[in-house]
């Protein structure tokens, strides 16, 4: 007897709910529901100035026509598979890097180089190259992604749960050094002469505490943020890589905006980079003292040695094979 009546009023509220979806239906554009939905899926978490930046500058400014929908901490698309998500119409937007680009279309693996972006602002000019746009467009043609901007990830620094002091890269010999899991970061960290261990983002302070990694790297904001200090002993300031990612949006989504609403997205996009870089570099510039305070060794190694065994070994590398030709050049010069 409760079983009908409650098949009853079931039936009662599926009937009322498609009469409600047909009623409104009729309003058409003027209802919320038309506006298009960024879902954005990154192992970022919510309080990365990259995140922070998105949700307080890019989200207000697209809100008249888009609802932003981030996922942190990799909790829709696992690290490394959102431009796959992107390009099979799973995920509309995704904070992407140069090493993910570099698995699908090998020249990007060009950015990926030790050494090679100088600071933040080499960065910015660099992706508004005229160099790039044969790249960008081969993105947007082969993965169906558009490259919005530039996001300023930070220098990467080696950070150690083991005391042994790092001056060299012979030093690093036999540490195992947690990277993400493509290639490109993989062959970072032998440039860097260490043993690479491939550790999603998320794994990495389970794997410090356990012993699974001797390090990881990241800029010194990450550190922070994930709490890495809490399980290792010191940070050795390589300044190996200036990271950067790029704010990557579905080019289907991307054509079906007004040139209008392009234009916002796209000044949207470049006002939360600008913000994010922003913070980032004040961060790093006070977070020195933060981890000394915490009690971890934070010194300056042989940089010169550093800079040299990692630039060598790329240009001796087959991924500079992929690399267009004379483009170190015209990245150096710029
Ligand atoms: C990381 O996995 O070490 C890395 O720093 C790589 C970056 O490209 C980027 O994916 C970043 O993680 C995440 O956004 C988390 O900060």
């Amino acid at each position: 007897m409760s079983g009908r009546i409650a098949r009853r009023a079931v039936l009662g509220a599926t009937v009322g709910a498609a009469a409600l979806a047909a009623c409104l239906a009729g309003f058409g554009p003027a209802l919320a529901q038309d506006k298009v939905t960024l879902r954005l899926s990154s192992p970022a978490t919510p309080t990365d100035q990259r995140a922070v930046a998105l949700t307080e500058v890019f989200a207000p400014a697209v809100a008249e026509f888009a609802t932003f929908e981030p996922h942190w901490n990799a909790t829709l698309f696992k690290q490394g598979t959102e431009l796959e998500a992107i390009a099979r119409g799973n995920l509309e937007m995704s904070i992407t890097s140069a090493q993910e680009l570099a698995s699908l279309i090998p020249a990007w693996s060009i950015f990926t180089a030790g050494y090679l972006h100088r600071d933040a602002e080499h960065q910015k000019r660099v992706f508004a190259a005229d160099f790039m746009t044969p790249m960008k467009e081969e993105v947007e043609s082969t993965l169906g992604v558009k490259l919005l901007t530039v996001m300023y990830l930070g220098r990467r620094q080696v950070n150690l749960r083991v005391d042994k002091e790092i001056k060299t890269p012979a030093d690093m010999a036999g540490i195992k050094l947690r990277m993400p899991n493509t290639d490109a970061w993989l062959f970072l960290g032998s440039a860097l002469g260490a043993n690479p261990v491939p550790v999603a983002f998320t794994e990495i302070y389970t794997a410090l505490q356990t012993g699974a990694v001797d390090g990881q790297d990241n800029p010194l904001p990450s550190v922070r943020d994930s709490k890495f200090h809490e399980v290792t002993k010191q940070i050795v300031l390589t300044s190996h890589l200036v990271d950067l990612n790029y704010l990557a949006i579905s080019k289907k989504v991307w054509d079906a905006f007004t040139p209008e609403q392009q234009a916002v997205v796209q000044k949207a996009a470049d006002d939360a980079a600008e913000a994010g870089r922003r913070k980032q570099l004040d961060l790093e510039a006070e977070l020195e003292q933060f981890f000394k305070d915490a009690g971890l060794k934070v010194y300056t190694p042989d940089l010169e040695a550093f800079r040299t065994h990692v630039q060598q070994k790329y240009l001796e590398s087959d991924l500079a094979k992929d690399w267009p030709e004379g483009m170190v050049d015209k990245i150096n010069a710029l």
